[in-house]
């Protein structure tokens, strides 16, 4: 059955975060988690954050899922490491990490349009590159398998193999006149050999594009600025973001920025850029505030609107050029900053939040789709069951252990996706 295009609409899946939300400064080239591993975590409000951010979205008229937190501490993982009494806390720290709550990570997806038989392909990224993300694809494609589980409409891959890292949907960007119209895929990719590791490698891309059936035509792979890797830009989604024919980006994002306007010009002549130069912004300043880590979204209205962290109303270079911009005449006609302090302190965004899947909500497994009844049980359930707060020291203990675990639970059990247990 081919997919009716009429239908299809950009669904943003949220990660719900997890129980064990925690700073453990597990992630080498991300400011944010560097600078804040240590400090106490707070997972009810990080988790209420980001049902608030879901809901605010949906208020905007627009289509909104969700993934679930996977199941930790992973005791696999432990098992895997010969954890023990010596076991360094970084080490046992990873098989306790939320970090799946960063669903731009979770897959990369290619649109019906845009692939040889009509289907939606996604692919989960293998995040082989830090052991607290290489843990998670397996858990995340049971989800995706219910969630798309609609083969008529959806086709879900296995990662691609390591040692070709994969880290999703914050290295690829689209492009197209709406949504459901055909679009250009972009892949951008690190080059290895600096201080910081290139999380995304040329190859995983291209297999990715392979696998989802993509016209060769249609795609561009582009190279990520080694200097913003070096800057902390750990991935493409920290300094560029597109929607329809937008793409908003930091003057620095690309190892040849003209370069890379032109490729993806010639595959898509539509292209509309909004450059944020450096004198307005600087690299340190875009990544410290995230302003490029937002949601692109077109509204009912047709209208866009940049959903950005707090943290860019805060800052005086930031807020100012989204002033200037929203008072052009530009395509973005909207800044609106949201609280997700939570998930910035371990170097996650509004984009980082989300995976955008463009299908018909008809053909998505409903238990993964939110309204505001939904979100209410959420909520309640996170009042009642997350951890108020978690200091790095309780990492490891086996009464936050079952309470993590107990949490989850009652999770699964509000959302009928006990078969995810
Ligand atoms: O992989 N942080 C995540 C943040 C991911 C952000 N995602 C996107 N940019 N799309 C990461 O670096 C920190 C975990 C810790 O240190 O405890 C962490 O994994």
């Amino acid at each position: 059955m081919s997919t009716d295009s009429t239908r299809l609409t950009e669904i943003n899946f949220d990660g719900l975060v997890g129980p064990s939300h925690n700073y453990a400064g597990l992630s080498l080239g991300n400011i944010a988690s560097a600078s804040h591993g240590g400090d106490p975590s707070y997972p009810r409000a990080a988790a209420l954050q980001g049902v608030a951010k879901m809901r605010g979205n949906m208020g905007r008229g627009l289509s909104q899922g969700f993934l679930l937190p996977l199941p930790r501490p992973n005791d696999d993982l432990l098992r895997r490491i010969g954890a023990d009494e010596g076991t360094p806390p970084q080490l046992r720290a990873a098989a306790w990490s939320a970090s799946s709550m960063w669903t731009a990570n979770a897959a990369t997806v290619s649109p019906a349009p845009d692939t040889a038989d009509g289907r939606c392909h996604l692919t989960p990224a293998n995040l082989v590159t830090m052991l607290h993300r290489g843990q998670e694809w397996r858990d995340t494609k049971a989800q995706l398998d219910i969630a798309f589980g609609n083969s008529d409409h959806f086709a879900v891959h296995d990662a691609v193999p390591p040692s070709f890292g994969d880290e999703g949907a914050a290295n690829h960007m689209r492009f197209c006149e709406g949504h459901g119209s055909p679009g250009v895929e972009v892949f951008v990719y690190g080059r290895p050999g600096g201080r910081f590791p290139a999380r995304q490698h040329e190859q995983a891309s291209r297999a990715v594009a392979r696998l989802h059936g993509l016209d060769p035509r249609t795609c561009v792979f582009i190279e990520q600025n080694p200097a913003a890797i070096e800057a902390g830009a750990f991935h493409n989604d920290v300094v560029a973001v597109a929607n329809e024919r937008v793409l908003f980006t930091h003057a620095e994002a690309f190892a040849d920025q003209q370069g890379a306007y032109d490729a993806i010009r010639a595959a898509f002549p539509a292209l509309e850029v909004v450059e944020v130069p450096t004198e307005a912004v600087s690299m340190a300043e875009a990544i410290r505030t995230y302003l490029f880590n937002a949601q692109l979204l077109t509204l009912p209205t047709g209208e866009m609107a940049l959903v950005v962290p707090e943290e860019c109303r805060e800052s005086p270079d930031v807020w100012r050029f989204c002033e200037q911009m929203i008072a052009g005449n530009g395509p973005i006609r909207q800044v609106i900053p949201v609280d997700v302090r939570q998930s910035m302190a371990n170097g996650g965004g509004p984009a980082c939040l989300r995976l955008r899947v463009v299908a018909d909500p008809a053909t998505v497994d409903p238990r993964f789709l939110l309204d505001e009844a939904k979100a209410d049980l959420l909520e309640t359930v996170i009042a009642k069951n997350w951890p108020e707060q978690i200091d790095p020291a309780d990492i490891g203990s086996d009464a936050l252990a079952s309470s993590v675990r107990a949490a989850r639970s009652a999770l699964l059990d509000a959302l009928d996706l006990s078969a995810l247990r």
